[in-house]
C-alpha cells in the first residue's frame, strides 16, 4: 500500500493567460505560493530551474547557488522539499528553434549551460531530479532540420548532463506536439530508448503527463505501467485533457473518469511512492480562465481530493472478482463492476 505524497510547481498558480488573450487574475510572488502549498495540504514544490532562480541568466554560478539556498529555506520553513528541477528551455530567444536540438551552436551551448546550471540549484535545493520537458525539441518546418542528426544532438545533451551530474538522475516527461507539432521524444517509449542509448542509461527515466499521453492518443495508465515494468516510473503528472485539443492541464479525472481510476490503481499496485520524497504524485494542473482569483488554489485541492477518493475506490476493487471473470472471460461483468463500483456512493 502506497504513501503518496503531492507536489505541484508554481506555474500551476497562474494569471490565467492563454494564447489568445491576457491574463486577468493577480501573479502571486513565490513565497506566497510555497506557503500556500502547505497549507493546501502539498508535500513538495517542483521547480522550473527559473522559478527557483528568475535572474539565472544574468547571475554567477556562485549567485545562482546562493539564491537557491535561500528558495531553500523557505522550503524547509513550511517543512516543505523540492521534488526536481526543470530546465526551462522554451522561454528565452536563444531556444526559439529547439534548446539541445536548436539549429544554431551557440543556442545549442545555451541550452547545456542551463542544464548544467539546472544541476547547480537542483543541488542546492535537495533534489536530485532533473526534469526535461523537451518543449521545442523537434520541428515546426518538417523540412527545416535533419533530423537523425538532431535526434543524435539530443542523446548527446543528455551525456553532457548526466556527466556534469553524476549523482543526478534525468527524468524526460515526453509529450507529442505543442508547442511544436513534431516532436523528438514525443511518448514514454521514445523517451526510454533515447535513454538506454546514454552513457549511464540507468540513470534516464520518465515522468508521466496524463494529458500528454492522450495528445499521443495513448492511455496514461498504461504509460505508467510501461515505465513501472521497467523500473523507470520516476515521477508522475496527473491532470486530464478532452481528447487531441491544445493542451488543456485540466483537474485530475474530471474529463476521463475511469481513465483516472486505473492511474491510480497501477500506482497503487505497483507501490509507486514507496521511494519516499523520489516518487511523488505532481499535479500537473491549472485553473480555468475564469476562476475567480480568491479561490484560485481549488483546481489543486480538488485533484489531490480526487485521487483521494478514486484510492478509497481502488482499495475496494474485488481481485477475486476479477479473477473469476478472467476465468471465464467475462469481461463485459468485469466492465460493468468496474461502472458500479465508481457509481455507486
Ligand atoms: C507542459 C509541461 C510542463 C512541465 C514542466 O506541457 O507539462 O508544465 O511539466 O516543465
Ligand atoms: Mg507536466
Amino acid at each position: 500500500m502506497s504513501t503518496f505524497r503531492f507536489t505541484a510547481g508554481p506555474w500551476n498558480i497562474h494569471d490565467g493567460t492563454d494564447s489568445f488573450g491576457p491574463g486577468h487574475r493577480p501573479n502571486y510572488p513565490i513565497e506566497e505560493k510555497i506557503k500556500r502549498f502547505a497549507e493546501i495540504g502539498l508535500d513538495g514544490v517542483q521547480f522550473h530551474d527559473d522559478d527557483a532562480v528568475p535572474d539565472m541568466n544574468h547571475m554567477t554560478q556562485q549567485a545562482t547557488i546562493d539564491y537557491a539556498k535561500d528558495v531553500k529555506k523557505l522550503l524547509d520553513k513550511e517543512g516543505l522539499f523540492a521534488e526536481f528541477v526543470a530546465t526551462r528551455l522554451w522561454f528565452d530567444p536563444h531556444t526559439d528553434d529547439g534548446g539541445f536540438t536548436a539549429s544554431k551552436k551557440e543556442n545549442r551551448d545555451y541550452a547545456i549551460w542551463r542544464a548544467k546550471r539546472s544541476i547547480d540549484i537542483a543541488r542546492a535545493l535537495g533534489t536530485k531530479k532533473i526534469q526535461l520537458w523537451l518543449a521545442r525539441e523537434g520541428t515546426l518546418c518538417a523540412e527545416g532540420k535533419n533530423h537523425v542528426e538532431k535526434i543524435l544532438q539530443l542523446r548527446d545533451a543528455l551525456n553532457e548532463i548526466l556527466t556534469y551530474g553524476p549523482e543526478m538522475l534525468i527524468l524526460i516527461e515526453p509529450k507529442p506536439n505543442e508547442p511544436i507539432d513534431r516532436s523528438y521524444a514525443g511518448t514514454c517509449g521514445h523517451a526510454l530508448a533515447l535513454g538506454a542509448y546514454t552513457v549511464d542509461p540507468n540513470r534516464v527515466g520518465v515522468c508521466i503527463e496524463s494529458a500528454h499521453s492522450i495528445l499521443s492518443g495513448l492511455d496514461p495508465a498504461n504509460d505508467m505501467a510501461f515505465a513501472l515494468a521497467l523500473n523507470k516510473l520516476w515521477g508522475v503528472h496527473l491532470n486530464d485533457q478532452n481528447g487531441a485539443r491544445y493542451d488543456q492541464d485540466k483537474s485530475f479525472g474530471v474529463e476521463n473518469l475511469r481513465q483516472a481510476f486505473n492511474e491510480v490503481k497501477v500506482l497503487n499496485e505497483n507501490n509507486y511512492g514507496d521511494r519516499g520524497n523520489f516518487e511523488c504524485v505532481g499535479l500537473d494542473v491549472k485553473a480555468m480562465r475564469t476562476q475567480p482569483a480568491d479561490d484560485c488554489y481549488r483546481h489543486l485541492i480538488n485533484s489531490k481530493k480526487i485521487f483521494m477518493m478514486l484510492l478509497e475506490k481502488v482499495k475496494k476493487f474485488d481481485y477475486k472478482f476479477q479473477e473469476e471473470c478472467v476465468k471465464t472471460q467475462n469481461f463485459e461483468k468485469l466492465e460493468m463492476y468496474v461502472m458500479e463500483l465508481l457509481m455507486k456512493g
